[in-house]
């Protein structure tokens, strides 16, 4: 067990380690008020003046990611090696060699394209409410970020959390995930890219372990061994001012935000330019599409517990083109009772200050998703 490991013990509080105390000694971590400025030290994404984001072949991992000699391959210590910069500077990168066959990568996207065609009157039987766990269909409009309803329609989807799973900390999030009929082959097809997508992200999260100098498997031995995940399947209308220079701020496809979790998959449309992210000077910089790619980006858990080393940079989409643009992100998360702060081993490289707080993944989901909708 490395020094890392150790370390990594003490900051991840999981839900084992809380079964194992009675509740009386910390009732504060399982039903603490929502309070949705607590995380507001993981915002004010900072990263570098980047001008691009970096394109980084990962198959070296991929191929090697159980082997128990890993850390030892030259091949996988340049992945990690360009991983750790790329976390570092922006947040962001595009991912190649990730296994994940091109024909389901655009499958995935012909599939939703056809789903957003439908009627509204079909469309709104998978409904997204309260009452199904925030899980379904969102109109154009539902979706607010930061008080801006955001210009797209969506199909949200969460890890099923079954009744009394986490007690009052899953409540908001019981449910299972609203499938349309139509396609029919809809369902079948978005749980197993959900399934490769867990898997990669499992893959890319060993190279981010190993960055940070622990051991490959150390993210899921503390924490993440059983992760949530998000999935949004998104659609971006063509707007009316979508081809002026002063776009208002109502034309937004998506307001400026960060991700939630630890690691996000984007898989977007090839031939539109729309996802832009923000570098330490406040320009945006465009994602611009790469085929057979996936754009990854870190979210507000792995900049916690990172110390900030790792930034959850800010991004927004405007679909300014006259196309409409498909986007399916999937969010892979730690354990969703995971008690998330400041790794030591991070702190000490970081001037021996921890910058956040215990962040609750649970909670901060909620407390996002529960303000996010017009509902
Ligand atoms: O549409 C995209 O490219 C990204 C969507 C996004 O940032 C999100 O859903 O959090």
């Amino acid at each position: 067990m490395t020094i890392l490991s150790l370390l990594f013990l003490s900051v991840i509080v999981t839900k084992i380690q809380f079964n194992s105390l009675p509740l009386a000694f910390h009732p504060e971590r399982i039903i603490r008020p929502l309070d949705p400025t607590r995380y507001k030290a993981s915002r004010n994404s900072m990263a570098t003046d980047f001008k691009s984001i970096p394109l980084i072949d990962i198959g070296p991992l991929v191929s090697k990611w159980d082997d128990p000699n890993i850390e030892q391959d030259e091949h996988v210590a340049e992945v990690v090696r360009q991983l750790d910069k790329a976390c570092r500077q922006a947040g962001f990168f595009y991912v190649k060699g990730h296994g994940i066959p091109d024909s389901l990568i655009k499958d995935v996207r012909e599939i939703t394209r056809t789903f957003f065609s439908l009627p509204y009157e079909e469309k709104v039987k998978i409904k997204l409410s309260p009452g199904t766990g925030y899980r379904g269909y969102q109109y154009v409009g539902e979706n607010i970020t930061k008080g801006v309803p955001d210009m797209h329609e969506a199909i949200d989807c969460y890890r099923e959390v079954e009744p009394g799973m986490y007690g009052e900390l899953g409540k908001t999030m019981e449910g299972s995930n609203k499938w349309p009929s139509n396609p029919p082959e809809f369902r079948n097809m978005m749980e197993e890219y959900i399934t490769r997508c867990t898997d990669l992200s499992r893959k890319i999260m060993r190279g981010l372990a190993l960055a940070l100098g622990g051991s490959a498997d150390e993210f899921e031995r503390r924490g993440a061994g059983d992760p949530f995940w998000v999935f949004r399947i998104i659609g971006y209308p063509v707007l009316p001012n979508g081809s002026s220079a002063d776009m208002l701020e109502s034309d937004i496809g998506c307001g400026a935000h960060t991700d939630y979790g630890l690691l996000t998959l984007v898989n977007q449309d090839d031939n539109i330019t729309a996802l832009q992210v923000r570098n330490h000077s406040g320009e945006w910089i465009s994602a611009v599409p790469i085929p057979g790619t996936f754009v990854c980006n870190i979210g507000d858990m792995l900049k916690i517990l990172t110390n900030g080393i790792y930034e959850s940079t800010l991004h927004r989409v405007i679909n300014k083109s006259s196309k409409y643009r498909v986007c399916v992100a999937y969010f892979y998360e730690t354990n969703y009772d995971a008690a998330v702060v400041p790794m030591d081993a991070c702190v000490n490289k970081t001037g021996g200050v921890k910058k956040f707080g215990e962040a609750v993944y649970g909670e901060h989901l909620v407390s996002k998703v529960t303000t996010n909708f017009v509902i």
